[in-house]
């Protein structure tokens, strides 16, 4: 629990063998379901993922598995829906590849917890040395989707689009759950939208950048011009056309079905 809410962290991982591990070990006791996403890996990410958590005795784990690779957007997804079937108030995401800092997790759920925003994520940038720690070519396109997503989110206060370190409220999942999001990366561009057509307040706290030396990213120039470009646009128009909700839609059970552990192929 934090303070009085109950709060799951869902860990997206593909092929993450060498940093699943830590991972796990890193994420604080006080979270109450660890939801670890296997996206199909070919390595030893469930393997080496299972074991620490028995190690530890972690409590509230559960590794849920696509059959086949679907995306990051999609790990998230079965992660969210797996968190509010479980009745949570609070889901965060920290990505499989440890760079995220598990010291930046309360400064993420604060904002949560007194109900000031729906959707708080982090902003890297917010940190001094980010020109120093992140590399160019990853600072020069993280810049120039966080200033496209002002336009196409709506939400002109928010920046570092591209951070996947973000906590959501119950609300926001319910409102996530029903959108049908990209599955791939441009995921959390076209969240951002449908969080603003719902009028959801979403909220930047400053979180720490880490690249260690073995890091690696799916995302490159390729997957910037196609798919990103796409959704951006497409989350646009809709936020254009759709207009705005009246307020936050209720929960559709029927696109909420509980997933069960270890054989999660949520469609
Ligand atoms: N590359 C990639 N990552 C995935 C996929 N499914 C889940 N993930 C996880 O999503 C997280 C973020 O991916 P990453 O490529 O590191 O993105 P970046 O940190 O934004 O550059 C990692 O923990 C991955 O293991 C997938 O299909 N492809
Ligand atoms: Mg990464």
């Amino acid at each position: 629990m934090f303070g009085r809410l109950r709060v799951a962290v869902v860990v997206p991982a593909y092929n993450e063998e060498r940093a699943i591990a830590s991972t796990v070990a890193s994420v604080p006791a006080f979270v109450d379901h660890l939801l670890v996403v296997d996206d199909a890996s070919s390595d030893a990410t469930v393997e080496r993922c299972e074991a620490e958590a028995a190690r530890r005795r972690r409590r509230g784990f559960e590794l849920l598995r696509h059959p086949k690779n679907r995306g990051v957007g999609a790990a998230i997804d079965t992660g969210y829906r797996r968190a509010l079937a479980l009745g949570v108030d609070a889901a965060v995401v920290m990505a499989g590849d440890g760079q995220m800092d598990p010291a930046d997790l309360p400064g993420l759920l604060a904002p949560l917890a007194t109900g000031r925003a729906d959707y708080v994520k982090g902003d890297r940038f917010r940190s001094p040395d980010i020109w120093r720690v992140m590399p160019p070519e990853r600072l020069i396109g993280n810049v120039v989707l966080s200033l496209l997503t002002k336009v196409t989110s709506g939400y002109g206060h928010v920046f570092d689009s591209q951070c996947g370190y973000t906590a959501a409220s119950r609300r926001a999942l319910e409102v996530i759950a029903q959108a049908g999001l990209f599955p791939r990366y441009g995921y959390p561009n076209e969240l951002l939208a449908r969080l603003n057509a719902a009028r959801l307040t979403v909220e930047d706290v400053a979180v720490r950048a880490v690249y260690g030396p073995n890091w690696r990213s799916g995302i490159g120039l390729g997957t910037v011009v196609y798919p990103m470009s796409f959704v951006l646009l497409r989350s646009w128009l809709w936020r254009l056309t759709a207009g705005r909700a009246p307020a936050a839609a209720k929960l559709d059970p029927e696109r909420c079905e509980p997933i069960e552990p270890r054989c999660a192929s949520a469609s």
